[in-house]
């Protein structure tokens, strides 16, 4: 990564010091990136300079992290739930930080109150292509592996934290080492040296990261397992361009149950495939499928969710969404749309 610079972090300090209320907020479908780095950052400004904090997300936070909330939920509030408190705290609020996502777009029922609100803006984020225009300040890094790494070589530049991790708070800490663990699906993508130097900071600092990975891989109900085993028995289709995705329906997530962040990390397992260099899944929800895309080295997953997928994300990982009826004109047609638009990206 870029080295971050000093008078950005003095800025920064200085715009924290200035405020007073601070509403933190991340993307739709909140993943443990998202929840790792918002509670990180709140517990510091509360902890460690005193601040009032909110946690406002378009959707609530999934069972499957929740770990990494319990005993802090009050903070929280979500869009889909209690969407008058959203817009109280927005507007109360004299900074607004912005982490784990590029646009206020990717905050669906937010994104009106946070480009309208008055209070300073702030980005900590490690997408593509961020929209900055209307921040005061920037941290926009894509060499790292998580929001939650670039919040935290951020946080040990301030100085009440002085490059020494001890004296973050520890549901800072272990909320960190959660979101960066989750982004990088437990070091297999997305590592930097300073990824490494991170997690190795934050255990010497006391994380117990032995409880966090039995959190978030230990702790599943049965229904995830079993729905795998179908997705790669039976959902799961190969083109001859080296494409695998699988396309879940409504019935199927019906049958299975399955709950927001239960099919969390499926649209890796196609890459195990030699022959695989891409892997789509795909979700329906409301009036769409939401997108998930994961490539192999010298394979643009970014660009091709931005061609065909209305998304985009990181290079070897993005997200998107397929509009029913706009983009397809039946929730029948995503196969044949997936095969089509996979052969041109391809050719
Ligand atoms: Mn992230």
């Amino acid at each position: 990564m870029k080295p971050i610079e000093t008078e950005k972090i003095a800025l920064l300090d200085s715009m924290i010091e200035e405020s007073r209320k601070v509403v933190l907020t991340a993307h739709m479908g909140p993943d443990g990136d998202a929840v790792g780095s918002t509670t990180a950052l709140a517990a510091y400004l509360e902890e460690v300079r005193g601040k009032e904090v909110k946690i406002v997300l378009p959707d609530p936070v999934p069972e499957s992290i929740s770990f990494i909330t319990e005993g802090y939920e009050d903070r929280f509030i979500f869009g889909k739930t209690d969407l008058e408190a959203c817009r109280e705290a927005i507007g109360n609020c004299d900074l607004q930080v912005t982490l784990d996502y590029n646009d206020f777009k990717r905050t669906g029922i937010l994104e009106e109150m946070l480009s309208e609100s008055k209070a300073r803006k702030l980005m900590i984020d490690h997408h593509l292509n961020p929209s900055t225009e209307a921040f005061d300040i920037v941290f926009s890094e894509t060499q790292v592996s998580s929001a939650c790494e670039l919040l935290f070589h951020i946080l040990m530049k301030l100085p009440d934290i002085g490059s020494d991790a001890s004296k973050l708070p520890k549901r800072s800490a272990d909320a960190l080492m959660a979101g960066m663990t989750t982004d990088t699906n437990n070091f297999a993508n997305s590592v930097f040296p300073e990824t490494l130097q991170m997690a190795s900071a934050l255990l010497a600092a006391g994380v117990d990261r032995a409880e966090i990975l039995s959190n978030i891989y230990n702790k599943y109900r049965e229904n995830r397992l079993r729905l795998m085993g179908l997705a790669l028995k039976d959902l799961m289709k190969i083109t001859d361009k080296g494409v695998a995705y699988i396309v879940m329906r409504k019935d199927v997530l019906d049958a299975y149950d399955v709950r927001e962040g239960e099919t969390e990390g499926f649209v890796n397992l196609p890459l195990a495939l030699d022959k695989v260099r891409m892997s789509i899944l795909l979700k329906q929800e409301d009036d769409h499928f939401r997108v998930s895309i994961r490539s192999k080295k010298g394979v643009s997953a970014n660009k091709c969710s931005g061609l065909y997928f209305n998304g985009g994300g990181h290079e070897m990982a993005a997200g998107g969404r397929l509009y029913v009826p706009k983009d397809i004109s039946d929730y029948g047609e995503a196969e044949k749309y997936i095969e089509k638009v996979t052969d041109e990206f391809f050719s």
